[in-house]
């Protein structure tokens, strides 16, 4: 017998997406808060939850602990804050995200954030745009140019390998580090983060925030990648020690950076938006309507299917390892 979904409740933000909002509401019993603070949210509210669809943050580990019900997360993402999620995980929460879907976006924006890095392709249309091209003359030659680059690739998972199929098109070697060899190219693989760094002149990171991972390109790998070295860093901001990177811009030690992802978003520190060798976007990596429609698809068929069928499509690799099923809920 089909389960009576729209007699679940699903806890969502009220600014989220706005198509997975429209198919929660038409197929689910949908609550909506401004901000996860349980003492902010009316008991009435929480009664009854058994699945919460949101960007998932330290600050939504309250609600789950105030939802004893709770069955299911849908993160709105492929990337997962590994706090708020393993602590869901640990009380036999499943929790699910959306892998795949955006691998070609963000391999593009990946790309383009590198061009525009070494180019400067977003300070040439600023040239025009302001009348300079007419009044002064040619956009000055880029001191950096994409020819005859090495790029390496740190974390080279679904949308690594996107990257590397862009990179090879476009005419230059890839070689990459992961904790473990991947089984299905022949890009040379570096055991350590360092050797990579050393032996390329271009690093592209697009591994997941993790405690592993926290703070990994740091003053010695930026060295590593050296003065004609190019960082760009599409994964997650904590990466990266922000504080060595503005040095290592600031002092020749490479020589640009382009970043999609910081350590405080929204908050950019002052002295990077101030440097002409770096170009920066608002964590957009993912941000088409395409992708994003194909993204919240993703998280509501998740919700679909763990209370049609008990099973999640896309649950992250914790939630598997702890074999979470669907319990029974009364
Ligand atoms: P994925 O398929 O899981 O790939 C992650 C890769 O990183 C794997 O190859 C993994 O290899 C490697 N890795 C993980 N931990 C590592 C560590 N401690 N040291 C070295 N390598 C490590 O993930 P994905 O789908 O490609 O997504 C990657 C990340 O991109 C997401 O987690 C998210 O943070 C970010 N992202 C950003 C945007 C954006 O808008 N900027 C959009 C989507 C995703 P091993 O397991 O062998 O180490
Ligand atoms: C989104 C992302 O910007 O999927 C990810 O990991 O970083 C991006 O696709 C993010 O999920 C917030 O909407």
């Amino acid at each position: 017998m089909p389960a009576d979904l729209k007699s679940i409740r699903i806890l969502m933000p009220s600014h989220f997406n706005a198509h997975a909002a429209a198919r929660i509401e038409a197929e689910f019993d949908a609550v909506t808060i401004d901000d996860p603070d349980p003492a902010r949210i009316p008991t009435e509210k929480l009664a009854g939850i058994r699945g919460i669809a949101a960007g998932l943050g330290p600050s939504w580990i309250p609600v789950i602990d105030a939802l004893p019900p709770l069955e299911i997360v849908a993160n709105f993402g492929v990337g997962y804050d590994p706090e708020s999620s393993l602590h869901a995980i640990d009380k036999g929460v499943c929790v699910t995200h959306t892998p795949t879907v955006l691998d070609e976006e963000v391999a593009d924006t990946a790309l383009a954030l590198l061009l525009n890095t070494v180019r400067e392709f977003w300070f040439a249309e600023k040239w025009l745009r302001d009348g300079k091209w007419e009044k002064e003359g040619n956009y000055p030659l880029t001191g950096l140019s994409l020819r005859d680059r090495q790029v390496g690739i740190y974390g080279l998972g679904r949308i690594g390998k996107a990257i590397a199929r862009r990179v090879e098109a476009f005419g230059l070697s890839v070689s990459y580090h992961n904790r473990s060899r991947a089984a299905d190219v022949d890009y040379p693989y570096y055991e350590t983060l360092e050797g990579l760094a050393s032996a390329v002149d271009t690093l592209i990171c697009v591994v997941p925030g993790t405690p592993e991972t926290h703070h990994t390109v740091n003053a010695a790998i930026l060295r590593a990648l050296g003065p004609s070295g190019v960082l760009v860093n599409i994964g997650r901001g904590t990466v990266v020690d922000e504080s060595a990177l503005v040095a290592a811009l600031r002092d020749g030690v490479i020589a640009a950076a382009g970043l999609d992802v910081f350590e405080d978003e929204p908050h950019v520190p002052a002295e990077l938006a101030a440097m002409k060798n770096v170009c920066l976007l608002p964590h957009v990596g993912s941000a088409s309507q395409h992708t994003r429609r194909l993204m919240a698809d993703l998280v509501v068929d998740n919700l679909v299917s763990w209370f049609s069928k008990g099973e999640a499509l896309t649950a992250v690799p914790e939630a598997k390892s702890a074999s979470l099923a669907k319990r029974k809920n009364g």
